[in-house]
């Protein structure tokens, strides 16, 4: 069995665990506290040497870290990941954006507005993050008003990867009001088979 070193709350480690429920790849979670600094310790360390997680332990005992790199590992030769050339590198494509163009922003404005303590100076970084967050948005408006899902006109492991922040952006003050065609995703991503919310 697998077993993922995540934290409940975090976008990236919901992928890696929606992916695993929804291909029914049985797993054990072990939870890791950053906060604590428990992804710091050398035992940690060992397994990351980027200290972060989601980091998994694969049946041959080897680790993986980096959730896009998880979920691709999880998804071949299943649905979630199309084999047909192009349609594999748009996969690929909306994954990487997730990690360049979303993620550094619409995630950590969440962590800066709902974990830090409110006098924290990084509050001075929200409105850049936040004009950045809604550039990658409206990137995705566009893309979702015309297409069901990411890639291949199905649910694959782009979505997975851009749902786990986008559904949680209200956290980090995105107003998804403006994003008619993303809410409708949502909402189709919600009703895909063994979903499971993230905390
Ligand atoms: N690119 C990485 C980002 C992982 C990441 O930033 N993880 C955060 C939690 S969301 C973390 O482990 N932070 C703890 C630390 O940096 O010590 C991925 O997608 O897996």
């Amino acid at each position: 069995m697998i077993t993922i070193y995540g934290m409940s709350d975090s976008g990236n480690c919901y992928q890696v665990k929606l992916a695993a429920q929804q291909l029914r790849i049985p797993y054990r979670w072990v939870e890791v506290n950053s906060a604590n600094g428990e992804t710091r310790t050398p035992e940690f360390l060992a397994r990351n040497p980027n200290g972060k997680v989601p980091t998994v332990q694969l049946e041959n005992g080897a680790f993986l870290p980096e959730s896009n790199a998880i979920l691709h590992y999880l998804a071949e030769g299943t649905p979630l990941l199309p084999t047909e050339r192009l349609a594999h590198a748009r996969v690929l494509q909306w994954m990487f954006f997730e990690q360049y163009s979303h993620e550094p922003y619409v995630a950590v404005a969440r962590y800066i507005m709902h974990y830090l303590p409110p006098e924290t100076p990084r509050r001075a970084d929200l409105p850049r993050l936040q004009e950045r967050g809604h550039q990658a948005l409206a990137v995705m408006e566009q893309h979702l008003a015309k297409e069901p899902f990411f890639a291949a006109r199905r649910y694959t492991i782009a979505d997975i990867a851009l749902y786990a922040y986008t559904h949680c952006a209200n956290d980090g003050g995105f107003d998804l009001g403006r994003y008619p065609a993303i809410r409708d995703w949502l909402t189709r991503v919600k009703e895909q088979p063994a979903h499971v919310a993230m905390v």
